[in-house]
């Protein structure tokens, strides 16, 4: 499990990165509640858990930059912002093989049977029968080649496909009034996300890894794809979804990172 050590603040240049953050991340932040939001949750040890980097040295000091940096150069135009659609790619973009990541190792993938697996629903939705993956199958399905960014400091291109989730919430009467959808998932991680992303035309609830069904390591029986977030907002190996006006969290978010984690 990874683990990121708040720095002593006066070992480092604390203004300078603060402002480079600021400039960086705060130039897209139009909207005055979501700028108090980031201002309020962007301390140095935030900032050291929204790029995932140690900031006690000068070595770490340049790779928190480096991955705001990444992050203007490739992310800025699109992901603080929510009117506008992520970038898709072609399919020879496509990053093989795609990288693997948990709060666990790779040999600790879990393995889930399809023929038991249900889908649960709780909470804000009308229906809350639970679901089998053929259902699910059994909905008008869509593909898209879009780019994973994960705060470690990498990205990566690849292709899913399922069912949009905004399709999915309106198919079983989700008040999507509410709030937040929260996610539990088989491993234990959990994760929650806003009304409007939840209903943006790229959120998919993704069955499918490369035309093929999800392999365990990318989420099996599926996960939440979101192109306008990042990595640690797209859970995996969903077994629950729930509607709720009650902030959920997550297990990162629990932890410091930010919980807008994307547009
Ligand atoms: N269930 C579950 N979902 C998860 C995680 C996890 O540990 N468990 N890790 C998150 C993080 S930090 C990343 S970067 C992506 C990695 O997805 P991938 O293995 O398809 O690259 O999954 C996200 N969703
Ligand atoms: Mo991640």
């Amino acid at each position: 499990m990874k683990i990121f050590q708040r720095p002593p603040l006066n070992d480092v240049d604390a203004d300078g990165v603060l402002a480079e953050a600021r400039k960086l991340i705060g130039r897209k932040i139009e909207q005055p509640a979501r700028r108090a939001f980031l201002q309020r949750s962007l301390t140095m040890g935030g900032l050291s858990l929204l790029t995932g980097c140690s900031i006690s040295d000068n070595e770490g000091v340049e790779a928190a930059l480096t991955t705001i940096s990444r992050f203007n150069d490739h992310v800025q135009g699109w992901i603080f912002d929510p009117n506008q659609l992520a970038p898709t790619y072609p399919e020879s973009m496509i990053t093989r093989p795609f990288p693997f990541n948990a709060y666990y190792a790779e040999s600790e993938v879990l393995q889930i049977d399809e023929e038991s697996y249900r889908l649960e629903l709780n909470g804000m939705i009308a229906d809350k029968r639970a679901w089998k993956l053929s259902e699910l199958r059994a909905m008008q399905q869509h593909d898209q080649v879009t780019r994973h960014i994960c705060v470690e400091g990498w990205s990566a291109i690849g292709k899913w496909g399922g069912v949009r989730f905004a399709d999915f919430l309106r198919r079983v009467g989700a008040d999507t009034s509410a709030k937040y959808i929260g996610f539990k998932c088989s491993d234990d991680y959990y994760t929650s996300i806003d009304m409007p992303t939840a209903l943006h035309p790229q959120t998919l609830l993704a069955l499918t890894y490369d035309g093929q069904p999800l392999p365990p390591k990318y989420g099996f029986p599926m996960k939440l794809r979101m192109p306008t977030k990042l990595g640690y907002k797209n859970p995996k190996h969903i077994k629950a979804i729930f509607v709720t006006n009650t902030y959920p969290g997550g297990y990162w978010e629990d932890q410091g990172y930010n919980w807008f984690g994307g547009s």
